[in-house]
């Protein structure tokens, strides 16, 4: 392997330069060639000062996560840090791209930061359930003050270079285009000045800031075992505990969490989330279609979501509905959403107009002729899709990729509809589909591979994690969903409460549980429309205007700032079933309400996978944490059974009477994992 660190000299200052594709991650080569350009740098009397950068898109981005869990070859990284710091000559760092986690904590060790304008800085190892483990913990708020090091380490999200030197992280702005050099002089006008070493500096007191901090997000953070060590090694920092004790609380953290579940459910999700987009059949180089252009039929909440997200990436949106008042209504409903966000200061007023002004609204199909994508976003009936698809065939120009964003129904029947199955695709956007991350795409039998291959390239256009799913009902989510709101159902029956069965999904990390999800959903959805055909608990609540939180009663009662409470007339009506339907009561523990509400989606996901109608089970876990909130830590449903053991899963699904799927069972007979 050629040695990613070379050096060479210009002048008096030693240019250590890193060339580690794709993000120089601080693997071992790029730490012993770190070590090794520091020595030379101290050893050659000639140089006077050493400037460390990168080659490529990014200054580091961080410690090599792919070693992480594996013996770690030295030197580590911690003491490549404490290397640069302690040098007699000053050390540069220039900072171009992301100077992320150890990255960060590179430049910390240097004397002095120097980066261009378009740079960021950051400490996002929280994200990973871990904290800056080479010295960031101590470093940061010596240099930055208690407050920003707390948002940098527990909350994770990175600076712009501009801010970060207004925190006093970086010390100067570099030209765009002039990095190496402006560094090379700034190194020289250093020469011979004291240098600035973090680890001697104190940490200014700010008594109340840890407090304040951890009691503002507190919501945020529930769950989460790693925002509270970054926050305990600041705080340590702020303690008046010298460096040395410092380092040694970051180190014990770190080490603990490393080892734990959650950072490893963590790390599982950042390379599952880059797996997905990765379509197992379909080549690397496919060409993709040109998306210029992009059409939206329906202008409810989800035309109007979908069109959000192409509109915010600059892509222009021809939006179709046929009526002229639905029309008008979606579009405002875009605007106040727009202006919505600029209230908050996320958006310029100039860009809500320049999204507003890529936006055509038409009443009229024709239109879409010129579009290179088209989105079907009306109702969920399949004779009305047929007959969208028809249209689009005839009006569409040729290599346009069709879409349907249904989140059920059969996407091979919706493409023989046309002439053109290979265009067509699913893609199953989320509501509130401007928000929510996840797309599934779902591949029909004739889709394209540079129709998937497109697709999959333009959601990460609009920031979306897409996976790729087979054609089933309900695809990967929905269908995971059901087997869950089934048995939730039939746990009221025998004696849970929503209640109950909602607060165990909440102590598991979801955000909401199955009931309160129907609620927000509307528990009207699917309902057949006749109050006096009560057949389940739900015609029941549908039958008395119960449709959730839009009538501000459900399966709760709601008052006018939507605060759900327990519903008495909720409690009668469950009542009423279980006699009328003679079902056996019995105390419904909170454990049998996780083997039987969660064992069977994981379960369902086996069924999946065994179907081929998800590439790997890691596809499950991104759409899961994505589509659905499922918190993150526990890394999705299949790494989260993996974590509990398959043995144990398979146990409790056979305790209570459901079929095993085959894959499953032979996992769990043979010990082996999903992931
Ligand atoms: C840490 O630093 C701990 C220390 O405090 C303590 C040590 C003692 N390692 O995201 P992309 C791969 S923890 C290994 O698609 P982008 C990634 O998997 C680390 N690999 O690009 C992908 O591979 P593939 C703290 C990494 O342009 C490829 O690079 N740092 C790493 O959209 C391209 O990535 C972080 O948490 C890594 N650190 O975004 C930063 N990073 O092509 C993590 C990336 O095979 N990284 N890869 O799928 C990021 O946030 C983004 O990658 C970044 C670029 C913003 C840099």
């Amino acid at each position: 392997m050629t040695n990613p660190i070379t050096t060479r000299k210009d002048g008096n200052v030693l240019v250590i330069t890193s060339n580690n594709p794709p993000v120089n991650a601080l693997g071992a080569a790029v730490r012993q060639g770190l070590e090794a350009g520091i020595k030379e740098g101290l050893a050659d009397p000639q140089v006077e000062a050493m400037v460390i950068r990168c080659e490529g898109r990014t200054f580091f981005a961080g410690a090599d996560i792919t070693e992480f869990g594996k013996a770690m070859q030295e030197p580590g990284l911690p003491t490549v840090v404490d290397q640069i710091e302690a040098s007699t000559k000053p050390v540069i760092a220039a900072i171009h791209g992301t100077a992320l986690g150890g990255g960060c904590e590179v430049t910390l060790g240097c004397h002095y930061r120097i980066a261009v304008p378009s740079a960021k800085i950051g400490t996002p190892e929280v994200k990973l359930g871990l904290l800056p483990g080479a010295g960031g913990t101590q470093r940061l708020p010596r240099i930055a003050g208690v407050k920003l090091a707390l948002e940098m380490t527990a909350k994770g999200d990175p600076i712009p270079a501009k801010v970060a030197q207004g925190a006093g992280l970086i010390d100067r702005l570099a030209g765009e285009d002039s990095l190496e050099a402006d560094a090379i002089a700034f190194a020289r006008e250093v020469i011979g000045k004291p240098l600035p070493r973090a680890s001697e500096k104190s940490v200014e007191a700010d008594p109340d800031a840890v407090a304040a901090f951890t009691k503002e997000n507190a919501r945020r953070f529930r769950g989460f075992e790693a925002p509270a060590a970054n926050i305990a090694c600041v705080e340590k920092a702020a303690s008046g505990a010298s460096f040395e004790e410092g380092i040694a609380f970051e180190r014990e953290q770190f080490m603990k969490l490393m080892f734990g579940v959650q950072s490893a459910a963590q790390r599982h999700i950042f390379f599952a989330e880059r797996k997905a987009a990765k379509i197992d059949d379909v080549a690397e180089d496919t060409k993709l279609r040109d998306i210029r252009k992009v059409g939206v039929i329906g202008a409810g909440t989800m035309g109007g979501g979908i069109s959000m997200n192409f509109l915010s990436a600059g892509i222009p949106v021809t939006i179709v509905e046929m009526q002229q008042e639905a029309l008008d209504r979606g579009t405002g409903t875009i605007r106040k959403n727009y202006e919505a966000s600029a209230a908050k200061g996320r958006m310029k007023p100039e860009q809500v107009e320049a999204a507003m002004g890529a936006l055509t609204p038409t009443l009229k199909m024709e239109d879409l002729a010129d579009c290179d994508l088209v989105i079907e976003a009306v109702y969920e009936e399949m004779g009305v899709k047929k007959d969208i698809f028809g249209k689009l065939d005839a009006i569409c120009k040729p290599g346009a990729i069709l879409a349907s964003n249904t989140s059920y129904l059969d996407v091979n029947e919706i493409a023989a509809s046309t002439k053109r199955p290979e265009d067509v695709v699913g893609m199953h956007f989320f509501s509130p589909a401007n928000v929510m991350k996840l797309l599934e795409v779902v591949r029909g039998d004739k889709t394209a591979g540079d129709v998937l291959a497109t697709v999959m390239a333009l959601a990460k256009k609009i920031r979306k994690v897409a996976v790729v799913a087979g054609v089933c009902h309900g695809f990967i989510g929905n269908r995971m969903l059901m087997p869950r709101q089934v048995e939730a159902m039939k746990l009221l029956m025998e004696g849970a409460t929503p209640e109950q069965i909602d607060r165990v999904h909440v102590e598991f990390g979801m955000p909401m549980g199955p009931f309160q999800m129907s609620d927000l959903a509307g528990v009207d959805i699917g309902w057949h429309r006749d109050p006096t055909r009560i057949e389940s608990i739900r015609d029941a609540l549908a039958a008395e205007n119960r449709w959730g939180q839009k009538t501000k009663a459900g399966f709760y009662d709601y008052d006018d700032k939507r605060n759900p409470s327990a519903s008495p007339r909720v409690a009668e009506i469950i009542e009423d079933f279980r006699k009328k339907t003679g079902t056996a009561q019995h105390e419904v523990t909170d454990q049998e309400i996780v083997e039987r509400t969660l064992y069977p989606m994981v379960n369902e996901g086996a069924l999946i996978l065994e179907e081929g109608k998800a590439q790997r089970a890691s596809d499950i876990d991104v759409v899961w944490i994505y589509g659905y909130g499922w918190p993150v830590y526990r890394g999705g449903p299949m790494f989260w059974a993996d974590t509990e053991g398959l043995p144990k899963i398979v146990a409790g699904l056979e305790k209570h009477g459901f079929a095993v799927a085959k894959l499953l069972k032979d996992k769990a007979d043979k010990g082996e994992r999903f992931n």
